[in-house]
C-alpha cells in the first residue's frame, strides 16, 4: 500500500487546479458506464478464520506483547459488555450497547496508532479505552452517572470521555464526530504536532451529511485523519443493502480523493497493519485516510433492540463462526505465544473487578443537582434558575422515585449522599 500511495500523493500535491486534472483524463471513443464491479476493492485479511497467517510477509509485523495487549483488551471489553447488559436487565442501569463481534476492528485498530493521537468515537468503541487504560471504575462512574463521573451525570451511559487518555467524549447525534475529527486533525497539522486524529463511526452514520462534509474537508484541507468505518452490516434493524447501494463505504472515499483500504474488520492482525500504515502515511503527508473494517454486529444495537425481528438466526451463526477473539486465539496458540493458564486467570479476574467496580460506582452519590445547570453559561441564567427550583421542587415532593443511593438531593446539600 505503501509506494503507491506515496507516488499518489506527490502526484496529487503537484495538481494545482481542475486544469491541471483535466490533462490527467484520458479520452474514449466508446460508451461506456462504469459500474461497481469494475472498481470494487479488495479486502486486507491476514489471518484466515482459524487464525493461520496467510502472508509470511507480515510474521514480524507485531510482536508477543502488543499482541497479547490486544488480545487480553478484547477480552476485557467482551466481559465488560456481558456484565453491562446484565446489569441493565436488571435495572442497574439504564442503558447499554455492546460491540460484540466487532472487538479486533476497535481495539486492533486503536494498537495501530499512538497514545498522543486523538480518537473520536459513535459510541461503540469501548473497546479503543479499554487499550488505552480506562479502568474497570472510570466505566461504572460513567455508566452509573454518579458524582465522579467527569460528565457530571449529564449524560446517558456509554458517552464515555478521557482528557488524559486523548479520547474525546461520545455525543449522540450520528457522524458529528467526523467533520469534527477533520478539524481537530487540521489544528494538530497547524499546530505542528506529530499526532494524527482516528475517527470511528458506522456505515449507517456513513449516511449522514457530515461524513459527506467530513471527508471532503480532510480531503481538501490535507488534515491528518484516520476515517474508520465500522461496515457491521446494520444501521439498528437497517441491513446496508436497504441503505446504499455501491461498494460499500470505501467506494466513497476514493470519490473525495481520500487514499482507502478496505480490510477484514474481525482479523485483529489486518486492522493493526492498516491503521499503522494509514498512521504512517497520513501524518508524512499530510492526508487523510480512510479505513473500511468488514465486520458484524454480533449483538443487538442497544439493549432497547431485538434483532431477532429482523434477522435470521442463521445468519448469525455463520458469523459466530468468524468471531474474532477466537480467531487471534487460534493464532496465539499457532505461535506458542499464549499460557491459557494466564488467560483463565485473566478472565476471572475481570470478572471480579467488574463486579466490584458496579458495587462500588452504584454506592457513590450523584452529581448535586445544582450540576444540570452549570458549565453552559458564565453564570446560572434566571429561567435556568426557575427550572432548577423546580424540578427540586418535584424530587422532594416524590421522594420514593429517588432511590436513596441516589439521591440528588442529599448530595446537593454537600452531604455527600448516603452511601
Ligand atoms: C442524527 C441522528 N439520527 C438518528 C439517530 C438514531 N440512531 C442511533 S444509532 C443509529 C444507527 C447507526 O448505525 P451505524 O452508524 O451503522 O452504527 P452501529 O450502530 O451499527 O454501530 C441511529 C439511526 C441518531 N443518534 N442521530
Ligand atoms: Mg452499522
Amino acid at each position: 500500500m505503501s509506494d503507491v500511495m506515496e507516488s499518489e500523493a506527490s502526484n496529487m500535491h503537484n495538481v494545482i487546479c481542475d486544469r491541471d486534472h483535466m490533462a490527467q483524463i484520458t479520452s474514449t471513443q466508446a460508451v461506456t458506464l462504469v459500474d461497481k464491479q469494475s472498481t470494487s476493492m479488495p479486502m486486507l485479511q491476514l489471518l484466515n478464520p482459524t487464525g493461520e497467517l496467510l502472508n509470511e510477509q507480515y510474521k514480524n509485523a507485531w510482536d508477543k506483547k502488543i499482541a497479547l495487549k490486544l488480545f487480553y483488551a478484547m477480552h476485557f471489553t467482551r466481559i465488560l459488555d456481558e456484565r453491562m447488559v446484565a446489569a441493565q436487565r436488571q435495572g442497574r442501569i439504564s442503558f447499554y450497547l455492546a460491540c460484540t463481534g466487532e472487538e479486533a476492528a476497535i481495539v486492533g485498530a486503536t494498537a495501530g496508532v499512538e497514545m498522543r493521537d486523538m480518537i473520536m468515537t459513535q459510541y461503540r468503541e469501548q473497546g479503543a479505552l479499554v487499550y488505552r487504560g480506562f479502568s474497570a471504575t472510570q466505566f461504572m462512574n460513567q455508566m452509573f452517572s454518579n458524582a465522579l463521573d467527569p460528565n457530571k451525570g449529564r449524560q446517558m451511559p456509554i458517552h464515555y470521555g478521557d482528557k488524559e487518555l486523548n479520547f474525546m467524549t461520545v455525543s449522540s447525534p450520528l457522524g458529528t464526530q467526523i467533520p469534527q475529527a477533520a478539524g481537530f486533525a487540521y489544528g494538530q497539522k497547524m499546530a505542528g504536532q506529530d499526532a494524527i486524529t482516528l475517527c470511528f463511526f458506522g456505515e449507517g452514520a456513513a449516511s449522514e451529511g457530515d461524513f459527506h462534509a467530513g471527508l471532503n474537508m480532510a480531503a481538501v484541507l490535507e488534515c491528518p485523519c484516520i476515517f474508520l468505518c465500522r461496515n457491521n452490516g446494520y444501521a439498528i434493524s437497517t441491513p446496508a443493502n436497504e441503505q446504499f447501494k455501491g461498494d460499500g463505504i470505501a467506494s466513497r472515499g476514493v470519490g473525495y480523493g481520500v487514499h482507502t483500504i478496505r480490510v477484514d474488520g474481525n482479523d485483529a492482525l489486518a486492522m493493526y497493519v492498516a491503521t499503522k500504515e494509514a498512521r504512517r502515511f497520513s501524518l508524512k503527508n499530510n492526508r487523510p485516510v480512510l479505513i473500511e473494517a468488514m465486520t458484524y454486529r454480533l449483538a443487538a444495537h442497544s439493549t432497547s433492540d431485538d434483532p431477532s425481528g429482523y434477522r435470521s438466526r442463521d445468519e448469525e451463526i455463520v458469523w459466530r463462526e468468524k468471531d474474532p477473539i477466537m480467531r487471534m486465539h487460534r493464532y496465539l496458540q499457532q505461535v506458542g505465544w499464549l499460557d491459557e493458564k494466564d488467560l483463565d486467570g485473566y478472565i476471572s479476574k475481570t470478572r471480579s473487578d467488574l463486579l466490584a467496580a458496579v458495587k462500588y460506582a452504584e454506592n457513590q452519590s450523584v452529581a448535586p443537582l445544582t450540576e444540570i445547570v452549570t458549565d453552559v453559561y458564565k453564570d446560572i441564567e434566571p429561567h435556568l434558575q426557575d427550572q432548577l427550583n423546580a424540578l427540586r421542587a418535584h424530587v422532594e415532593n416524590y421522594p420514593e422515585s429517588y432511590p436513596n443511593t441516589a439521591h440528588p438531593i442529599a448530595s446537593d446539600n454537600q452531604t455527600g449522599g448516603p452511601k
